[in-house]
């Protein structure tokens, strides 16, 4: 098989780019994107700009913590459809050079260009030569013989900068990174992984056996972990992007103590997410409600129906049947419905609207864990593909 040549573009500060290019006049300024814009209100930081990350503000941040950390920041309301329209321009201009492109998320997406004649990197700046001249935003391309190489390469050096990562030299080029750059190596199999084994960046897992990852993560992601710290990856370019799931939460401003309040609003998203799915042509089968307790405890709990449905009573009484199962013994901070399983709807032509990250924690089969992610302000979800 000849070699691949892959490209990850991820754009730089991506709502704070779009927010500080419609306001010059924050430009240069600490910029903070999330929630309705209030930080004295709940919610969580979808982005800050470089000069806010200076002062320690990263996404997911509680915005109460953001703002303490740098008071005279610009802190604003996500605006999705302003992102989106940037978006959709991007990936319109990554279309130019190949058809084969994969969006990851509004900001992110691979692209194959292995049929190009050119050199990959002289071609990695003109595609973002032309993002800025088109957008005015900036954006870093990673560049490797596959999506996992090409995505930790782009990671590596941002903001504005073009990074490769060659076959021959990638298992030298990963070694001093932390185990996290790895897919499959989320912060809870991080964690397991250093207490068990001692287990800090990339190196330490390519030094250990193959048996040795399998008896501590099982054969499946034992195996996979031993090739991905390697830089080995064969996953494809995939081109019609089916979302998997579609979900909505809302973190309330004030815990609810009363089931009758979480009740209302189960019906709410379920309602929300139905309208969504019908508006995208999807059916689900599975419908999934995850509550987060006062004490950051989350619980899922699932159910699978017969058939795939965009019924809109059906989602909504499945939804709120499934809080019979969970305790309402503490004040409840957070409430999210999803509905995954999806297939088409048969007379359906349209393409799903664009994801937005997916904020949920916990991977939407019954009774999942403990999210303990910090808090999240209202966010409408179409999950792509989860790292872990
Ligand atoms: N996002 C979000 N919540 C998160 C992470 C991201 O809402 N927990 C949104 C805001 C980001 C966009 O998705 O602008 C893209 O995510 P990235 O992880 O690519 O982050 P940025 O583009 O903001 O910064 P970077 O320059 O590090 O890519
Ligand atoms: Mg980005």
């Amino acid at each position: 098989m000849t070699a691949r040549k892959i490209f990850h573009v991820d754009m730089d500060a991506f709502f704070a780019a779009v927010e500080q290019l419609r306001r010059p006049e924050l430009q240069g300024k600490p910029v903070v994107v999330g929630g309705d814009g209030n930080p004295h209100k709940r919610g969580v930081v979808s982005t800050a700009s470089y000069e806010a990350r200076v002062y320690g503000i990263h996404s997911a941040m509680p915005l109460r913590t953001a703002f303490k950390k740098c008071p005279h920041a610009v802190f604003l309301a996500v605006d999705f459809s302003a992102y989106g329209e940037y978006s959709r321009k991007i990936r319109s201009i990554l279309r130019e050079y190949s058809e084969l492109v994969e969006p990851m998320s509004l900001d992110e997406a691979f692209l194959d260009v292995s049929h190009r004649p050119e050199e990959p990197v002289a071609l990695a700046e003109e595609i973002r030569r032309r993002i800025k001249a088109e957008t005015g935003l900036t954006a870093s391309i990673g560049i490797g013989p596959n999506k996992l190489l090409a995505k930790i390469a782009c990671g590596m050096r941002k903001p504005d900068a073009v990074t490769e990562i060659n076959a021959e030299t990638a298992v030298d080029q990963l070694r001093a990174l932390p185990s996290t750059v790895l897919w499959g190596v989320g912060p809870k199999t991080a964690a397991r992984l250093e207490a068990a084994l001692g287990v800090r960046t990339v190196g330490d897992l390519q030094g250990l056996a193959l048996e040795v990852l399998q008896e501590h993560l099982g054969p499946r992601h034992g195996e996979d972990l031993y090739h991905v710290c390697r830089g080995e990856d064969d996953s494809p370019i995939v081109t019609e992007w089916e979302p998997k799931s579609l979900s909505r939460e809302t973190t309330y401003q004030v815990d609810a103590r009363v089931r009758d309040t979480v009740i209302k609003t189960i019906d709410e998203l379920a309602a929300d997410v139905t309208e969504e799915l019908r508006d995208d042509g999807y059916r689900g089968r599975t419908v999934t409600v995850k509550i987060r307790y006062r004490d950051f405890k989350t619980h899922t709990r699932a159910q699978t129906l017969p058939s795939p449905t965009d019924d809109d009573f059906t989602i909504r009484t499945t939804a709120v049947a499934l809080l019979d199962r969970f305790t309402m013994d503490r004040p409840v901070r957070l409430v999210g419905v999803r509905v995954s399983s999806l297939s088409r709807t048969a007379s359906a032509q349209s393409t799903p609207s664009p994801q937005s990250q997916d904020s949920g924690s916990s991977s939407g089969q019954e009774d999942g864990g403990d999210g303990g992610d910090g808090e999240t302000g209202k966010a409408q979800s179409v999950s792509g593909l989860s790292s872990e």
